[in-house]
């Protein structure tokens, strides 16, 4: 496509008071996108690369926002938005070897086309499902309102994504936390093959920006001087007075969602018509008017990023594929950590379970003092469960932080702030109601780390568990959606000690843990703790009672009852191993265990299918099988949601049915 000569310029221009040096590099850094991207289509045509997201036509909103921001300000792009990479001048066989999946790129193979981020350039790319992103620079904003650093954040999301709730959550948050954050909207006319008729009913997005008390903007996304020079003068302002501005960039999608699906669907007099507002073309044609670009510099300029895209893309296909390793897959799912032991020194006093994690959890906010602690209700209130009662007095309202009732988006913020280094912990209000961050948690803070090297150094709070009459939404123990999420730590105490000490270490841990505190024993278990901190290591069970005739496996609320049956039965001899972490798994207590006694049960308080009893049977079966004196029995609740009162309620859970399945498996 030969720039200048493509169409005449429609679009008008004020060049301000703009320099030439400026106006060429915004000139050249549209250019240079737009001429990867041809090639990439011819690539693409010799099957030589898999997938590509066009954002021709879309250009100058990269290259002003980027422009527009310091170098050190985070940008959080889109599939479209190739040239904030370019801008950012990344080097493009490091882009190239991406795309293909080489050790140069930015994820080891291990994810395609824009899904990385690169602290080195401070891009914090996006994931496939859109809006979570949103969410993630409100962190980063965050971190930077922490810091006073006066920075802006600037995060872009197609049209189609603002449908998500991730956006509403966002701004919502953003706005009532005045975050210094730029939401950019490009709004080019589809999202895949759905119009904006079918996406949204109002007629600007921008106009959403006053029912979030957001100010907002409407920007002609194709006019590369009106882009520059109006988020600028908006980056100034956030910089001053820190808050969240919407931008809704109009714009158009000139080709296919991604290249295979075609544009069939697009009425052609609407590609005619945004043809003529070519943002490059016009661009090159003003000027040239105006005497400021010229055909020879522009050949110039061409024949350089020929060069540079040729040279490039030899770069990439000359290096080696990336070796197959096992080593390397399993060794970067988490974040090496070494676990520090801090043994205490104090005296031990009673402590109730809620009291022993609020106690931890007010030492590890003195020991980091910049850790923040995020959740509904936490602050003046104290948490509904009082576990953060008085810190608001201690720590100040910049680190206990009251939430809207936003869970994805706070989840994500979480993940902003690992990003810029701040350790986050989360209160869930009840471990139910992680169905509603259950996105980020799953796919955005489990995965960051073996994708591209950035950990999530986030602890979320999971108050959980039944036996306290509260019916299907205030009572599950969902561990396992979790367990079986590789990148996640999963840490289940029984008793307050061990609750303290884990709680440390999994602030501590740079990596993702979910922690589970159950309700029923927050006022029930008391035992002696240490006054002084402490951390105890994860993936080592516990042995609570020693014995010959069978081993008992359990964790959490369940603990206990085994603990009651064995009270009642005193003639049964019974190892008891409380597994304390699930994720990490103390493997070789369970198998020595069952070696020993050649009888194992696991007991659960979650329903039987998919939940962790079954892989620990499993596991015992495929390791101890030869040791074993009978089949492995796994005790749980029933296949039902949870009930709410009190009789169907104690039908519904484990305890009920264990002793008898205890007795049969040691009379088999
Ligand atoms: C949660 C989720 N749902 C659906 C998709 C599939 N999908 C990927 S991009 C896209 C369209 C996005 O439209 P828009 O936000 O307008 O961005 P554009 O592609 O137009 O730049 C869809 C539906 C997805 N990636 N994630
Ligand atoms: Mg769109």
């Amino acid at each position: 496509m030969k720039t200048t000569s493509a169409s005449k310029q429609v679009m008008d221009y004020d060049k301000k008071n703009l320099d030439r040096k400026t106006l060429i590099a915004l000139y050249k850094n549209m250019l240079k996108p737009r001429m990867i991207e041809e090639k990439m289509l011819i690539l693409l045509r010799q099957g030589k690369i898999s997938k590509w997201f066009s954002g021709i036509g879309q250009e100058a909103i990269s290259v002003g926002v980027t422009m527009a921001l310091a170098k050190d300000e985070y940008i959080l792009p889109m599939h479209r938005n190739l040239a904030v990479f370019t801008t950012r001048e990344i080097p493009l066989y490091r882009l190239f070897c991406q795309w293909q999946g080489k050790a140069s790129g930015f994820t080891k193979g291990r994810d395609r086309s824009f899904h990385f981020g690169t602290q080195e350039f401070n891009i914090i790319g996006m994931i496939s499902h859109l809006g979570p992103q949103l969410g993630v620079a409100d962190g980063i904003a965050l971190a930077n309102l922490l810091k006073k650093n006066n920075q802006v954040t600037a995060v872009f999301t197609g049209e189609g994504g603002t449908s998500e709730g991730d956006f509403h959550e966002a701004l919502n948050v953003a706005s009532v936390w005045k975050l210094p954050v730029l939401f950019c909207v490009e709004n080019n006319g589809y999202g895949l093959s759905t119009p904006t008729s079918q996406q949204y009913n109002c007629k600007h997005i921008a106009d959403r920006g006053k029912g979030y008390g957001i100010e907002s903007v409407i920007l002609d996304g194709n006019n590369i001087i009106d882009v520059y020079t109006k988020v600028l003068k908006l980056v100034e302002s956030i910089r001053k007075r820190p808050r969240p501005i919407l931008i809704e960039f109009k714009t158009f999608r000139m080709r296919g969602h991604e290249e295979a699906s075609g544009t069939k669907y697009v009425p052609k007099a609407l590609i005619n018509e945004w043809a003529k507002k070519d943002p490059l073309v016009n661009f090159a044609n003003f000027l040239i008017k105006e005497r400021i670009l010229t055909e020879k510099l522009d050949a110039e300029i061409r024949t350089a990023f020929t060069d540079e895209i040729n040279d490039n893309l030899k770069k990439a296909y000359a290096e080696e594929d990336i070796p197959v390793s096992l080593s390397n897959e399993l060794g970067d799912v988490y974040k090496t950590h070494v676990y520090q032991e801090v043994v205490s020194k104090d005296s031990s006093k009673e402590l109730r379970l809620v009291d022993a994690i609020s106690e931890g959890l007010h030492q590890s906010m003195t020991r980091h003092n910049d850790l923040v602690i995020m959740g509904q209700d936490i602050a003046d209130y104290g948490g509904v469960f009082k576990i953060t009662d008085g810190f608001l007095k201690d720590f100040g309202r910049e680190r206990v932080r009251n939430t809207p009732i936003c869970e994805s988006a706070i989840i994500e913020a979480a993940m902003g702030l690992s990003i810029c280094g701040i350790k986050s912990v989360v209160e869930l209000q009840f471990a139910d109601f992680v169905t509603s961050g259950f996105n980020p948690v799953v796919n955005y803070l489990a995965k960051s780390f073996y994708r591209w090297n950035q950990n999530a150094d986030v602890v979320l709070r999971m108050p959980c568990g039944a036996g306290v009459a509260a019916g299907p939404f205030h009572s599950q123990t969902n561990e396992a959606w979790f367990t079986k999420t590789p990148g996640l730590k999963v840490v289940y105490p029984a008793f307050p000690y061990d609750a303290k000490g884990l709680l440390a270490t999994a602030i501590n841990d740079p990596n993702p843990v979910l922690f589970f505190e159950h309700k029923a024993l927050y006022r029930s278990i008391r035992q002696n703790v240490p006054s002084d901190y402490y951390t105890l290591p994860f993936g080592k069970a516990s042995l609570l009672k020693e014995g010959d005739q069978v081993s008992i496996i359990s964790y959490g609320a369940a603990v206990h009852w085994a603990l009651d049956t064995l009270d009642k039965n005193p003639d049964i001899k019974a190892d008891l191993i409380d597994l304390r972490s699930l994720q990490p798994l103390d493997t070789e207590a369970i198998y020595t265990s069952v070696r020993k006694t050649g009888r194992a049960i696991i007991l659960q308080e979650d329903s039987m299918f998919g939940g962790i009893a079954s892989d620990i049977s499993a596991m015992i079966m495929e390791n101890c099988f030869e040791d074993l004196d009978a089949p492995v029995k796994r005790v749980a609740s029933l296949e039902t949601p949870i009930p709410f009162i009190d009789q169907l309620e104690g039908q519904y859970l484990a305890k009920s049915r264990f002793e008898e399945a205890l007795k049969q498996l040691l009379n088999y």
